[in-house]
């Protein structure tokens, strides 16, 4: 069998070291103590770095896209968001995809399904839709939608100006497992309607469950959480305190678990006060923030990263993070929070300023 060209061990001159770490490197081996440092750190050192996307540049090129390549052709047309640190890998973190995704008035993106799950939140454009078990999700701006993992899903476009919204996948988790299936709706483009719009939040979303209701799967029921009930729960909270790393800061819940709605993934939206000057914090989900309203500017390891509505950010892995506004601000973000409970590596951090 020929042995790869990898990189032997550099860790001494010693001679004899080398001739074995030669003989080694023939039986695809290597010695733990010249790669140990790096494997097993004191803490995190993600290789992914604090960035943002400019919307007014995104949204530009992606128009751009739009009249290059059909949502039919591309099949998903996005444009995705790669971390600087980490290019060609399709991931805005070490764990995450994220891309903005664009339909035009009258198109359909077709139904397929895939071991990934993904979340979405629209950032404008109104009559869009997400088709997920045989129900339709009207998308608003503001919202925040889930697809389970191997559900059918579409999307159309019934208004008269684009629509466009942020996609989180947890496709680089599903591929460290190796554990990727996907497929297309056996007929058709659109997969079937079978339930009117709003069933599953009336039926699971409303403080009370179908009598007999019996969980199934681990993700939530409720595909559509609407901005207009997180408006009105941000107005009743800001009568209340505000937290001084965080604001007014909610997780989306699976309402028959109040666990998260997906396994995977989290998504949190928080509420930031004019002359907000956020206390400095760290957690080890690295996480990707969109700019819901206001404007602000957040440091990020040192990094200062001023942000506009649409504006899509994300923080690494235990980067030292604060946030600051001049006006009031929401920011919707998600991370990788729930795998990483799940499996006991979670940990954050309060710090001082
Ligand atoms: O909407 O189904 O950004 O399958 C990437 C892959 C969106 C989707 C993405 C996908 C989708």
């Amino acid at each position: 069998m020929q042995t790869p060209d990898i990189q032997l061990a550099r860790d001494t001159d010693d001679p004899k070291r080398l001739a074995l770490y030669g003989r080694l490197n023939e039986q695809h081996s290597a010695p733990l103590w010249a790669v140990m440092a790096q494997l097993v750190t004191p803490e995190p050192r993600p290789r992914s770095v604090a960035h943002k996307w400019d919307y007014p540049v995104m949204r530009k090129l992606l128009l751009e896209a739009g009249e290059l390549i059909t949502a039919k052709e591309a099949e998903r047309r996005v444009l995705v968001l790669e971390n600087p640190g980490i290019r060609g890998m399709s991931q805005i973190t070490q764990s995450l995809y994220a891309g903005l995704q664009l339909i035009l008035p009258g198109e359909v993106a077709p139904s397929h399904r895939h071991a990934a799950a993904a979340l979405r939140l629209i950032i404008e454009g109104q009559g869009g839709y997400t088709a997920v078990s045989g129900e339709r999700i009207p998308m608003s701006a503001g919202d925040f939608i889930v697809t389970p993992s191997w559900t059918f899903h579409d999307h159309g476009n019934l208004g008269e100006d684009p629509v466009i919204w942020l996609d989180g996948l947890d496709v680089p988790i599903v591929n460290l497992f190796d554990a990727s299936f996907a497929e297309a709706y056996p007929s058709g483009e659109t997969q079937q309607v079978e339930r009117s719009a709003g069933d599953a939040l009336a039926r699971y979303g409303s403080n009370m469950l179908p009598i007999g209701y019996v969980p199934e799967g681990s993700s939530s029921p409720v595909f559509h959480y609407p901005y207009s009930r997180v408006k009105e729960a941000f107005r009743q909270l800001a009568r209340g305190g505000v937290d001084d790393c965080h604001g007014i800061k909610l997780q989306y819940t699976n309402p028959t678990t109040g666990g998260y709605p997906m396994p995977t993934m989290g998504a949190f939206i928080q509420q930031l006060p004019a002359r907000f000057n956020g206390r400095p914090y760290r957690c080890t989900d690295a996480t990707v923030y969109c700019v819901r309203e206001g404007q602000g500017v957040s440091t990020i390891s040192g990094e200062r990263i001023e942000w506009n509505v649409g504006d899509v950010f994300v923080a690494p892995s235990w980067s030292v993070t604060s946030h600051r506004t001049t006006e009031h601000a929401v920011l919707f973000s998600f991370s990788d929070r729930p795998a990483q409970k799940a499996l006991g590596l979670w940990r954050e951090q309060r710090l001082d300023d």
